[in-house]
């Protein structure tokens, strides 16, 4: 009985020491035949005292998944990879179509719209989580940049 209270409190303690981090929305697009890259977006909220980072992602329906960025270089939209993607503590970060936002390199498949794919995020502090991304379809993408968000 000892036994078993000492390992519930220490893993009370455990869990309420780590870092939090909400995913909310994980979402993709669906991609024409052929087409080797895909994007996923979604939004990070960190409810933790701590800053965090997500620092790497992956998922199997694709080789490799990039993090990054886009920005106006010369008055045109460029998007570039970058080694991570802050998340300060209280604050939320939106994964957007033309912000931030996760690449899918080298897609083993053309996504479809209602498919559904986990994607493993990795943060400094909170650690492996893994999300199911449901995949849209093209016309809801361009709903959402029409709406400029
Ligand atoms: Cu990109």
């Amino acid at each position: 009985m000892k036994i078993i209270l000492l390992v519930l409190t220490l893993t009370f303690f455990s869990f309420s020491a780590r870092a939090e981090m909400v995913i909310t929305n994980p979402l993709s697009f669906e991609t024409a035949e052929g087409q080797k890259v895909g994007a996923a977006l979604m939004t990070l909220q960190n409810t933790s005292a701590d800053d965090d980072k997500l620092i790497k992602a992956s998922a199997p329906i694709c080789g490799h998944v990039e993090l990054h960025t886009m920005a106006e270089e010369n008055g045109i939209m460029r998007m570039r990879e970058i080694p991570k993607i802050d998340v300060p503590k209280g604050e939320t970060v939106a994964l957007t179509h033309d912000g931030l936002h996760l690449m899918l390199m080298d897609l083993k498949a053309p996504l479809k719209a209602g498919q559904v794919f986990p994607l493993t995020l990795v943060f400094e502090k909170a650690g492996e989580k893994t999300v199911e991304v449901k995949v849209q379809s093209r016309s809801a993408l361009h709903k959402m940049m029409n709406n400029g968000n």
